[in-house]
């Protein structure tokens, strides 16, 4: 494995690169480019200019998240192939300047939800929640304030008020696709990037949908062990690959987490590792928080997941995820410096444990 950062570029970030190579054992960054739009080509010279900037701090781009499907690709409207070609012409910019690990989410509106973004924890910390009450909450009719509302001002990926200001279109372009139509167009997707992918020996890792169920009525499909096996074998090629994310399949208590690993071995090409912790299971009042890194913080045994990482083999780029607000920090919500540096070092304790006490029972 590799350990790596997500950073959202100088533009966006509160992080800068130099911190980021601070941290022990981070050689690689995990970044796209921020301001293009979903169905745009990516533009050769901004891709150049973004990997200098990285190199001449002294990492690499380790891959890039996300290239964003648009939601024509999504729906399979007739215009869809439009957006594919630029969205091939992309790979093979990205090819060409040798990133080799692409993540996206074929999640449809939303990226990620939830429903608080700093839930003050007993430590004073800061954490990112989910709540179903409050999700249901939501008045259907007047979404996009009630979303506005809910994010407390701050912009999510995903979540940007320019998409918000269309939700309802946005709805309503969704209005007949359901979980069958979706596999189906994303099938298709894929099977058309599939001979660049060939070519440039670039890895696609789909992000599961975070949580791993519908949220306002909108189909979600990446979301268990048997949806994810069903779309390796549907375009049974190395290139389509997954984004191992724990927390997001861990909302999911139906997931074994570790058994998933070993089912899925060979097609992970990128690893989110990071820890939950669930107030509530039932499924009216479902309530969790974002947890430190720790096993003892959460709900997931970390020391079985990156054991699962370790014995498939797992050699792609892995990253923490959402960490708290420590230290008086402020940042974009689940991305600051400081947590998540914590949760790299946890992790690469936990593998060098695991890969030292394998050798020595060789
Ligand atoms: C949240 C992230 C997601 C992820 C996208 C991938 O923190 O894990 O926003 O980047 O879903 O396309």
């Amino acid at each position: 494995m590799e350990m790596t950062f997500r950073w959202y570029g100088s533009k966006f970030d509160t992080v800068t690169l130099k911190q980021i190579r601070q941290i022990p054992g981070m050689t690689g960054v995990i970044t796209t480019l921020y301001d293009t739009t979903p169905g745009e080509e990516w533009q050769p010279e901004a891709i150049r200019a973004l990997k200098k900037e990285v190199e001449d701090a002294g990492l690499h781009i380790s891959g890039i998240e996300s290239v964003n499907v648009c939601d024509s690709i999504k729906v399979g409207d007739s215009d869809r192939d439009k957006y594919i070609e630029n969205y091939i012409k992309t790979l093979e910019h990205l090819g060409k300047e040798d990133i080799h690990m692409v993540c996206y989410n074929f999640m449809p509106v939303f990226d990620w939800t939830r429903t608080e973004l700093a839930r003050v924890k007993p430590d004073g910390s800061t954490a990112l929640a989910y709540n179903q009450k409050a999700i249901d909450a939501i008045d259907p009719e007047n979404l996009a304030a009630s979303i506005k509302k809910m994010s407390g001002g701050t912009v999510l990926p995903g979540w940007e008020p320019e998409r918000m200001a269309k939700v309802q279109e946005l709805f309503e372009m969704y209005k007949d696709v359901d979980g069958e139509k979706l596999f189906e167009n994303l099938v298709y997707f894929l099977k058309a990037i599939m001979p660049v992918c060939n070519k440039y020996d670039i890895k696609m890792a789909i992000h599961p949908d975070d949580p791993a169920w519908s949220v306002f009525g909108l189909t979600r499909i990446i979301t268990s062990e048997e949806n994810i096996v069903r779309l390796m074998k549907a375009v049974d090629d190395v290139h389509n690959g997954v984004t191992f994310c724990s927390g997001s399949y861990g909302t999911n208590l139906e997931n074994d987490l570790p058994h998933m690993i070993r089912t899925l071995k060979g097609r992970i090409h990128f690893a989110h590792v990071r820890n939950l912790k669930f107030n509530d299971t039932s499924k009216e009042n479902y309530d969790f928080e974002e947890a430190t890194h720790l096993s003892s913080d959460g709900n997931f045994d970390m020391y079985e997941i990156v054991r699962a990482l370790y014995e498939t083999g797992f050699d792609g780029p892995i990253r923490p995820d959402h960490g708290r607000m420590i230290w008086d920090e402020k940042a974009m919500p689940g991305y600051g410096l400081y947590d998540r540096a914590l949760g790299s070092m946890y992790i690469q304790g936990l593998w060098e444990a695991i890969e030292k006490n394998d050798k020595r029972k060789n």
